[in-house]
């Protein structure tokens, strides 16, 4: 894609990003209707929605020849990344925009043919947006990223993830899950994949484990975590297809090796 369509897209999507995150703030008081998809907690609002259609709206009036992946359903059936698809999560973190109305992100990914061009992950009640280009470097707000730091060791590393990896699960064995966790400084589970993949890109986590993504929760963190030198991966370290479910392994590739070998121990 040529630099001029590619800065376009990439102005664009900033404004619309802008437009949808004060939409949100100003109604974030307002009562939520609250429905569940595939389990009664996999939460989906009015707002998911009301977002998801305002991006599609936008892509579809300027970009009539886009395609879009979107996680509520308003975007394409794609069976292929070919040509350019922008891949949406209107907010990723839905169980915190309705049970705590923070730590929640809008987060937009835009590919052309299979390659991530560009990632956008906005903190909506913070107002910040990590944002990258491909080969231009990620961004929070203003401030360029820093390469991430290459004399990390795994016994002083913080790794977001979530409970269920503790938990008999079917994919690594729990105990040597617990191992892990106590062997690593610390953890955390902050709830928004995107915000997790962008903690990352800024380097104040080390690693980010997470059972079964979808491409919109990880398309454009993926792009700013790339542009420091991380990894997204699955948890075997080959590389994540955007058109299906995946077990999500991002981190500093320092330890990207020795993870993969102690969960390899536990692998099912
Ligand atoms: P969501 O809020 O957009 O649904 C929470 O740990 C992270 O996992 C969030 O990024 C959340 O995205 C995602 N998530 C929650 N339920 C999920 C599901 N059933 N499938 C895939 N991702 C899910
Ligand atoms: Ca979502």
């Amino acid at each position: 894609m040529d630099i001029q369509m590619l800065d376009e897209i990439y102005k664009n999507a900033r404004e619309w990003i802008e437009i949808a995150g004060n939409n949100i703030r100003s109604k974030i008081n307002q009562p939520l209707t609250v429905d569940t998809k595939s389990n009664p907690n996999d939460l989906v609002t009015t707002m998911d929605k009301e977002t998801e259609a305002f991006f599609v709206t936008k892509i579809k009036e300027t970009y009539p020849n886009h395609f879009i992946i979107g996680e509520e359903g308003f975007g394409d059936n794609l069976a292929s990344l070919d040509g350019t698809v922008w891949i949406i999560d209107p907010i990723d973190g839905t169980m915190n925009f309705v049970h705590q109305k923070r730590n929640f992100a809008i987060s937009i990914g835009v590919y052309h043919d299979r390659i991530g061009e560009i990632g956008m992950v906005y903190d909506v009640m913070n107002d910040v947006l990590y944002h990258a280009k491909r080969g231009q470097g990620a961004y929070k707000n203003d401030t360029k990223l820093s390469a991430l730091k290459k004399d990390v060791v795994l016994e002083k590393t913080i790794f977001a993830m979530n409970h269920f990896w503790l938990c008999p699960n079917r994919l690594v064995d729990e105990i040597t899950m617990q191992k892990f966790v106590r062997y690593i400084r610390g953890t955390r589970a902050y709830g928004s994949a995107a915000l997790d993949l962008a903690y990352i890109a800024e380097g104040i986590t080390d690693g980010y484990l997470s059972l079964g993504l979808e491409p919109w929760d990880i398309a454009a963190g993926m792009v700013i975590v790339n542009e420091v030198g991380g990894v997204v991966t699955d948890i075997d370290g080959e590389p994540l297809d955007l058109l299906s479910k995946h077990h999500v392994f991002a981190c500093n590739p320092a330890i990207q090796g020795e993870v993969i070998g102690i969960l390899k121990e536990g692998r099912k």
